[in-house]
């Protein structure tokens, strides 16, 4: 049976899973959750997502959620389809992904997002930006990505010399980051190099503008 990715076309996280598919060739189909309507806190929904978000997949009955472990899961399972070493097997390089992929949750996204959820989010809802809040999050952010700079001067991608899902994860916010006109990732010359290798992917290509 084909994978079915529960989703939104315009949720970052539904990308996330959606581009994995594409790198790893797995077919799938995307039922619609209704995020405006709050479907996504109705019971059949929390029947499988208790904390009532999205992406979960169901892969023939196995049902799973957050993106993350969604990735890793596919990039496992179909390991021997698709873009290689998304997860590497070799001790050494699985930890080294292992701590690109920590950089990720714990560097990049709270900050990403944070600018995203001032800029964007919240005025979704009516709310106003917290311009403190927001240049906080700039200045950390860019913080960050001047370490990444000094990685990414020794290596093609975060883990290594090869892309793997710490890569990929950063696509979804950084690439609303960027579409807000904040200059994080071109003004450094390594972070540009890698910025414009993964986000020009055919995989991120295809769902980028909706999975
Ligand atoms: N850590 C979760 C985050 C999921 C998440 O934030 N999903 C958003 C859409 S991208 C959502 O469902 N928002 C609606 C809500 O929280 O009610 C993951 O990576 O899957």
């Amino acid at each position: 049976m084909v994978l079915k990715l529960y989703g939104l076309t315009t949720s970052t996280k539904t990308r996330s899973v959606a581009q994995i598919c594409k790198e790893k060739e797995i077919p799938y189909e995307l039922i619609t959750v209704d995020l405006r309507a709050g479907e996504q806190k109705l019971p059949p929904h929390l029947a499988i997502q208790p904390f009532g978000q999205v992406p979960v997949i169901d892969d023939d009955g196995f049902i799973l959620y957050e993106s993350r472990a969604i990735g890793r899961y596919l990039a496992t399972k179909y390991a021997n389809q698709g873009t290689p070493n998304l997860i590497p097997t070799n001790p050494k390089e699985l930890a080294f992904f292992e701590q690109a992929a920590s950089i990720e949750l714990s560097n990049f996204e709270p900050h990403a997002y944070g600018v995203c959820f001032e800029k964007v989010f919240k005025l979704r809802r009516g709310l106003q930006t917290d311009e403190a809040a927001l240049a906080k999050h700039l200045e950390t952010l860019n913080a960050k990505l001047d370490a990444y700079e000094v990685i990414l001067s020794k290596q093609k991608y975060l883990a290594g010399d090869y892309v793997t899902l710490a890569d990929l994860y950063h696509l979804p916010f950084g690439m609303m980051v960027e579409g807000l006109g904040y200059d994080v990732f071109q003004r450094r010359p390594n972070v540009a190099r890698w910025w414009n290798d993964i986000s020009n992917r055919p995989s991120w290509s295809a769902v980028k503008n909706g999975a």
